[in-house]
């Protein structure tokens, strides 16, 4: 791989945009990359990933203006859906995701980080969705998800005036959980990840599932989902594990993810 990097850390996973000189923009080889890395990632021993770009300036610009230029309908209608698709992997990945934002989160970029489940943010961060200024709708996502995420009306506002917001915004609007100083990013992310990783794994996943799958479903068939989620957690040896220990008056000693 040379355009996504990933490296494992204990049970984190770190993937890594890795094209500072374009800003991490995505061009097909950054998206198919992205792609067998989720393929490739061990969910016996991951529990948490994070997904950042490299460099001090950039999360990722967005998707490759230069590669996209050129395309025909058939080619961009190619193009998106190979995006739609690594992101759907990503949104529906079996573990949590946080999206380290280091920098400009534009267009692809922004929806990048809204595929993650979790969003942290540098205090340089900007979020946007441009592409109307550029003669496109947002194409991976971001009508859909932004306006899930801070709902419809700030949605409409932001893509349909392709205005950039900086991170106190984007905290404000509810886009992102936390802003940090720069150099303490990674370390806020990893703090969360390893936080999460050292919660009951299967509970963990079933907790992600029933979030997001539940938000497309009416509320009975949500709820349903929940219960047979919440069914599935029992007589697995980390349930016993957790609530022996609570009983006991102990921490638990580790979740083995079974
Ligand atoms: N694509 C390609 N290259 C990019 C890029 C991008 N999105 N963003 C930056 N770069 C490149 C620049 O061209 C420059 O390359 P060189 O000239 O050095 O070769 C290098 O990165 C450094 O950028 P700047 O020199 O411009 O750096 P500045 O600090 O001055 O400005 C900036 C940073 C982020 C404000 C500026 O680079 C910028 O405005 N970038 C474009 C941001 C943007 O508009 N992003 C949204 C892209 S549109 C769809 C599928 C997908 C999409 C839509 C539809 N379907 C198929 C329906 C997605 C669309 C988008 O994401």
């Amino acid at each position: 791989m040379e355009m996504v990097l990933y490296e494992v850390s204990g049970s984190i996973g770190t993937i890594t945009i890795n094209r500072p000189k374009a800003l991490n923009a995505l061009c097909s080889q950054v998206l198919d990359e992205l792609n067998e890395i989720l393929d490739s990632v061990d969910l016996e021993t991951v529990r948490c990933l994070i997904v950042t770009g490299s460099g001090e300036k950039s999360f990722v610009a967005g998707a490759d203006i230069a590669e996209m230029s050129t395309l025909t309908k058939e080619q961009g209608e190619a193009f998106g859906k190979k995006g739609n698709d690594v992101f759907l992997k990503l949104e529906h990945f079996p573990i949590p995701t946080i999206a380290a934002v280091n920098g400009f989160a534009l267009g692809g970029g922004c929806e990048l980080s809204m595929a993650c489940d979790i969003r942290l943010c540098a205090d340089n961060a900007v979020f946007g969705q441009p592409e109307v200024g550029l003669g496109i709708t947002p194409g991976f996502g971001g009508t859909q998800r932004l306006a899930r995420i801070v709902g419809p009306n700030i949605a409409k506002e932001m893509i349909l005036t392709a205005r950039n917001i900086k991170a106190d915004d984007a905290y404000r609007i509810g886009l992102v959980n936390a802003v940090y100083p720069h150099d303490e990013l990674m370390a806020a992310a990893q703090k969360m990840a390893a936080r999460i990783a050292g919660n009951a794994p299967i509970a963990v996943r079933a907790s992600k599932k029933a979030i997001t799958e539940g938000l497309d479903l009416p509320i009975e068939e949500a709820v349903a989902l929940e219960e047979k989620l919440f069914g599935s957690c029992f007589d697995t040896a980390d349930q016993k594990e957790g609530m022996g220990a609570f009983l006991e008056k102990r921490k638990p000693s580790g979740f083995v993810n079974k």
